[in-house]
């Protein structure tokens, strides 16, 4: 995969479709400055400011713009809420479609062959690996992503948190926690 990377990118230059120093530049940002930090302060403005999330769930992206998070790879982000009886996974089977302004960059394991294949046909195999046990009661619905289409899971407000300000409760939504393969 790095090899063919490699291969599309000297190809790209060579015929001027791109810039390096642009590359670099993209790939800095979302690693750097851009990352899970700013989905979880959407989910946590989300559990203490009931307009707000339901404006997030009514329109997602138009709700984590109030909070500045837009550009390229966020142009139609859906959030979806887990609740006591639903769980809520994000994969892109096809290649590694991520709402970027929210989260940066996909982990390598979202990427991977065997997450995007089998997140669908046994996502509670799934979340089992990642050591999330989800009792038979509770649905799992998994959303596939599209590059129009990037998905946000709002993860349960943890338990002994209510003593807690917005900025406390970022701290504790986790990365995994926002695509749905860990709770919080
Ligand atoms: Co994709």
């Amino acid at each position: 995969m790095h090899l063919r990377v490699k291969a599309l990118e000297s190809v790209l230059v060579e015929k001027g479709f791109v810039d390096p120093a642009a590359l670099d530049a993209v790939i800095e940002l979302y690693a750097e400055k851009v990352g899970p930090k700013n989905g979880a302060q959407v989910v946590a403005r989300a559990w203490t400011d009931p307009a707000f999330r339901a404006r997030l769930l009514e329109d997602a992206t138009s709700a984590v713009a109030e909070l500045g998070f837009t550009g390229s790879q966020g142009e139609h982000v859906v959030a979806v809420e887990n609740t006591e009886t639903l769980h809520n996974l994000v994969v892109c089977t096809l290649c590694s479609c991520y709402p970027w302004p929210l989260l940066g960059l996909p982990p390598v394991w979202y990427k991977s062959n065997a997450y995007r294949s089998r997140a669908v046909i046994d996502p509670r195999g799934v979340l089992k690996e990642f050591g999330v046990e989800l009792g038979e009661q509770t649905e799992i619905r998994v959303w596939d992503s599209t590059a129009e289409v990037r998905y946000l899971v709002i993860p349960q407000r943890p338990a002994g948190t209510q003593a807690l300000d917005e900025a406390q409760l970022a701290t504790r939504v986790t990365r995994n926690g926002m695509i749905g393969t860990a709770l919080l």
